[in-house]
């Protein structure tokens, strides 16, 4: 695995670091606006003082600090294979770019002992598309995220789960793993695009010194799940639920018609969703990487504290 000199000094030194996905840039956006999100991602973990990490595979390299010039590949979006947990190690053998999603992101910051990761919605428990010839299968579509979080200590900051998924389900799925999700300044998980999604959160915390404060206790505890801490999209960009419901549900029906399944399932799904909400979908999207990135920003500032406490008593 390759850090980057930027990111590993700032490891070594307690400075804050925030990790970033890559398959949100090659695979979740269109171009133009994957490279909007990427320099509005970069910017606001810079200007909040933390040092940004992009994770990836580079031409078979796992890395963590992905440079500019590498960026530019994954922006083209050519020929990027998108890259889950289990996908690193062949990935890397066969020598390809891989954008990692937020199960192979995990693996590779925490290798690189970071503790914050900024995304925009995590994966989670498809819904059912009732007329494939997957609806006969007893096993749903579950994305990797969802286990490689239940095993991976950091706290992921996003905007909750991806609207094209099923919510309640999902949510399930977190309890049972002894993830916790933590609303920043919400009592109510966001539904991504949208502000709300009437699903109470059991926990809701003010600031990022209150969610460092619960991430110590998590650490001291030596429990080795995530911790979720999800906030709405910016007020001016999120859409009506109704809208983005109507939308997620001509998605599926779509999705079921063309017969798409497996890991290009999401990928496919928003991009569908785009086309139906009239682009409105990406600038949300794009708006909320970005206070996402910032959050987390935030947050890993208050854990950089602890080090600079230390270091002040010695
Ligand atoms: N959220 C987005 N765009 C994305 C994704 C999430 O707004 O592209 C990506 C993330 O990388 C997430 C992945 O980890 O989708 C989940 O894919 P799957 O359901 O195949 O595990
Ligand atoms: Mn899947």
């Amino acid at each position: 695995m390759r850090v980057s000199p930027a990111v590993a000094a700032a490891v070594r030194d307690g400075r804050p670091v925030v990790a970033l996905e890559s398959s949100v840039f090659a695979q979740g956006l269109p171009r133009p606006e994957n490279r909007e999100a990427a320099r509005r991602m970069l910017a606001a973990v810079r200007t909040r003082g933390a040092e940004p990490a992009l994770t990836a595979i580079a031409a078979g390299t796992p890395v963590v600090g992905l440079e500019d010039d590498d960026l530019e590949r994954f922006l083209a979006r050519d020929g990027v294979r998108k890259v889950s947990a289990r996908d690193l190690a062949p990935a890397a053998a066969a020598g390809v770019d891989g954008a990692t999603t937020v199960a192979a992101s995990l693996v590779l910051a925490h290798a690189a002992r970071i503790d914050v990761l900024a995304t925009g919605g995590i994966g989670g428990v498809h819904r059912v598309a009732p007329a494939t010839a997957h609806a006969a299968l007893p096993v749903r579509d579950e994305s990797a995220d969802l286990v490689e979080l239940a095993r991976t200590p950091m706290i992921v900051v996003c905007a909750g789960a991806k609207s094209i998924l099923d919510l309640p389900a999902t949510m399930e799925r977190l309890e049972s793993l002894g993830i916790a999700v933590v609303g920043y300044r919400v009592g109510e998980l966001p539904g991504f695009l949208t502000s709300g999604t009437g699903i109470s959160l059991s926990w809701r915390m003010e600031s990022a010194a209150e969610v460092a404060a619960a991430w110590r206790v998590e650490r001291s505890l030596g429990r080795t799940e995530a911790m979720i801490v999800v906030q709405p999209p910016p007020a001016s960009s999120a859409l009506p639920r109704a809208l983005v419901d109507a939308a997620v549900d001509r998605a599926l029906e779509a999705a079921t018609g063309a017969n798409v399944a497996g890991a290009a399932l999401t990928p496919w799904l928003l991009g569908r969703l785009e086309q139906e909400t009239g682009g409105a979908s990406l600038a949300a999207n794009v708006a909320l990487l970005e206070s996402n990135a910032a959050l987390a920003a935030e947050i890993a500032v208050e854990l950089a504290t602890d080090v600079e406490i230390v270091r002040a008593r010695a």
